[in-house]
């Protein structure tokens, strides 16, 4: 097998999260920020992850309401086991697959990702999670597939957000194949170390950190292997505003707003607004995908 990506982000493997707290409040203490002097919109790139209460009470999970405290207060009603994943489509080994049985046979690790939403804010999230081309070859990619197509679970029951018809429901999403077997691209298990809560999209989400994150679907219950690009919920709930590849792009921007910088969340060390990076700071792993394209119209 092809070497790992190596995380860069991160200074060790795994660090608890009493260490990143204790670590925040160290330089907090030392007035690190003042020594810094941080310039108007310049980034403060340390990535320093926000802490698990940013990462679990401020959510986009509009399954659950669309007020970002919703998540938080409803999400608890989804049943996350047993879990089951569907893969179809175009593979050799099509099936559902048990979730445990699944982990079994993956290889988890922390990925410390810069999470940025369309909406022009953003986080910094430790995932635990691996890699989703793994689990494609578990399945066995035939090779006339092009693209992979996501859906997340559909229980009107547990999810009180979809009686009300903002998106299409169940929630899907799509990636080119090749987005797919980038080793940057994770199906996260846990946040901090911990299994991730059902805000967060329990008991197994994607994350596919240099594209906005409504890419990064949540609570998945079925991947197929398909020839054809799928549809995806925001581009079909409004096709001039969001599109499939909905790379992160400062210089492009969204039919409402700049996406040239964004919020970034909490109340830590670098809060306030930061310059947003092409690829979402990705572009070393990731640019090679889009040559040739043009990122205007493939937005
Ligand atoms: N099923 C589903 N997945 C989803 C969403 C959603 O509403 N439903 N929201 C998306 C959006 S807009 C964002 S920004 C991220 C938020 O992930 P987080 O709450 O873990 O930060 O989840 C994405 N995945
Ligand atoms: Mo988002």
């Amino acid at each position: 097998m092809a070497a790992r990506w190596k995380n860069t982000l991160t200074e060790n493997d795994v660090t608890p999260e009493a260490v990143y707290l204790n670590r925040r409040q160290l330089m907090v203490g030392a007035g690190t920020a003042g020594l810094i002097g941080l310039p108007g919109l310049a980034r403060a790139d340390a990535l320093e992850p926000n802490p698990w209460e940013d990462i679990t009470e401020y959510n986009n999970y509009y399954e659950f309401g669309t007020g970002k405290e919703d998540p938080a207060k409803y999400a608890h009603m989804l049943t996350t086991a047993p879990w089951s994943i569907t893969i179809d489509g175009l593979v050799d080994r099509p099936g559902a697959y048990a979730l445990e049985d699944v982990l079994a046979k993956m290889k988890i690790e922390e990925r410390i990702y810069r999470f940025r939403c369309v909406e022009a804010w953003s986080m910094v999230i430790p995932w635990n999670g691996f890699e989703l081309r793994d689990l494609l070859e578990m399945a066995g990619v035939q090779t006339a597939a092009k693209y992979v197509a996501f859906e997340t679970m559909l229980r009107p029951d547990e999810m009180p957000g979809v009686a009300t018809p903002v998106l299409d429901w169940p929630y899907v999403e799509g990636l080119r194949l090749d987005e797919a077997v980038n080793p940057l691209t994770i199906m996260a298990t846990g946040i901090y170390g911990k299994d991730i809560p059902n805000q967060n999209g329990a008991p197994l989400r994607l994350v596919v950190p240099w594209k906005y994150g409504f890419k990064s679907i949540k609570s998945v219950v079925r991947i197929t292997l398909t020839d054809a690009e799928p549809p995806t919920s925001w581009k079909k709930a409004n096709t001039r505003e969001y599109g499939f590849y909905s790379n992160v792009n400062p210089e492009v921007d969204h039919r409402r707003w700049s996406q040239a910088t964004e919020r970034v969340i909490g109340g830590g060390l670098f809060a306030g607004r930061q310059d947003t990076l092409m690829f979402n700071g990705y572009g070393e792993e990731v640019a090679a995908l889009y040559q040739g394209m043009d990122l205007g119209i493939n937005y």
